[in-house]
């Protein structure tokens, strides 16, 4: 029987995948599923943002030092309470939580997969219709099955991370996650209210004419960033350029956006923050892991982000991360 398989929604893609490997126990799907579920609640919220009370602050800061927006707390709740009460996650860390959280129920202590997420990264683009999205980083535990999850089943190195991704609430609203089989990306569909395939098996491109850097810190970087920068503007032989700057204040955005058509993503440290402002655990490991398995690199100035041995849930890191050869080619002059 020919069955149409032109548009797989995400269940049918996961399944596909599901099928070849018929040992898998599935719980890896299900936890995809449900990232997917509570992302199609907080599209719902973020379409409407500017029709009811939830633009705004919530009237209280963050861990991060930072205005905590109504739509950060609905979130946060809606991705914990799609893990929280599913099978397949132990505990989760959150942007918008102090400290790691261990759901310690019998059915969560016999989950294999803990999950870090930034609930709605961007957040101070909400009441301006800019663009935002969620990361999510997903682990195996190390720690004892049956038994509450731990902090080491959290603060394990990027590598060991068995999938990753976001969704960006723009244009259109998608989801990208990539194991270590590949990067897919999922367009939702209003009509079923499904995200269906529509970016198989992305690649980054090995090379790209958009560089996205805050340039307003720009005399806050390294001498070697600022060269590198520098060489952007410049038409050179080496260089290709003069490259186009893109720089949106949402990195989900920023750093798709070059995922898919090539670039560079820079938030070097600075004099303020001078170990950067972005997050390790639940902002540059997950982007790290999903460019790295499309192709491109991620560091952050002197270290393969993948590599760095978190010590602590909200750790910051420079980032670097975008198409192999612009990596390449910035590598070059700050190891000079
Ligand atoms: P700046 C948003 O707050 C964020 O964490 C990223 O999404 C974004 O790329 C970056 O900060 C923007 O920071 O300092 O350039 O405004």
């Amino acid at each position: 029987m020919n069955v149409n398989r032109k548009i797989l929604t995400l269940d049918e893609f996961t399944l596909t995948q599901l099928r070849q490997f018929p040992s898998a126990t599935g719980e890896l799907s299900r936890l995809l599923r449900d990232l997917a579920l509570a992302s199609k609640r907080v599209n719902v919220e973020v379409n409407k943002a500017g029709l009811v009370d939830i633009l705004g602050d919530y009237g209280t800061v963050n861990v991060q030092g930072e205005d905590v927006k109504k739509l950060d707390i609905f979130a946060n709740n809606q991705f914990m309470g799609v893990l929280k009460h599913g099978i397949s996650c132990a505990g989760i860390g959150s942007e918008e939580m102090d400290d790691f959280v261990v759901f310690d129920d019998e059915v969560s202590n016999n989950s294999k997969y803990v999950v870090l997420f930034d609930p709605l990264d961007g957040s101070g683009n909400i009441d301006v219709n800019v663009s935002i999205g969620t990361i999510f980083s997903v682990y195996k535990r190390v720690s004892e099955l049956g038994k509450p999850c731990t902090k080491e089943d959290f603060l394990q190195p990027g590598n060991k991370q068995v999938a990753a991704g976001y969704m960006v609430y723009g244009s259109s609203t998608m989801m990208v996650y990539a194991t270590r089989r590949g990067v897919n990306g999922f367009t939702l569909d209003p009509s079923i209210g499904e995200f269906t395939l529509s970016h198989p098996d992305i690649k980054c491109p090995e090379t790209g004419k958009f560089y996205s850097v805050n340039h307003g810190n720009f005399f806050q970087y390294d001498e070697k960033v600022r060269e590198y920068i520098n060489g952007c503007q410049r038409k050179t032989k080496e260089t290709g350029g003069p490259y186009t700057q893109r720089y949106i204040g949402s990195m989900v955005a920023d750093v798709h956006r070059n995922l898919i058509k090539g670039g560079i993503f820079m938030y070097p440290g600075t004099l303020d923050k001078p170990k950067g402002k972005l997050r390790l655990l639940y902002e540059a490991n997950p982007f790290a892991f999903i460019v790295e398995v499309a192709g491109g690199l991620a560091t952050n100035g002197v270290q393969r982000i993948l590599d760095i041995q978190p010590t602590e849930l909200h750790q910051r890191t420079a980032l670097f991360i975008g198409s192999k050869k612009m990596m390449e080619e910035l590598a070059s002059i700050t190891n000079s």
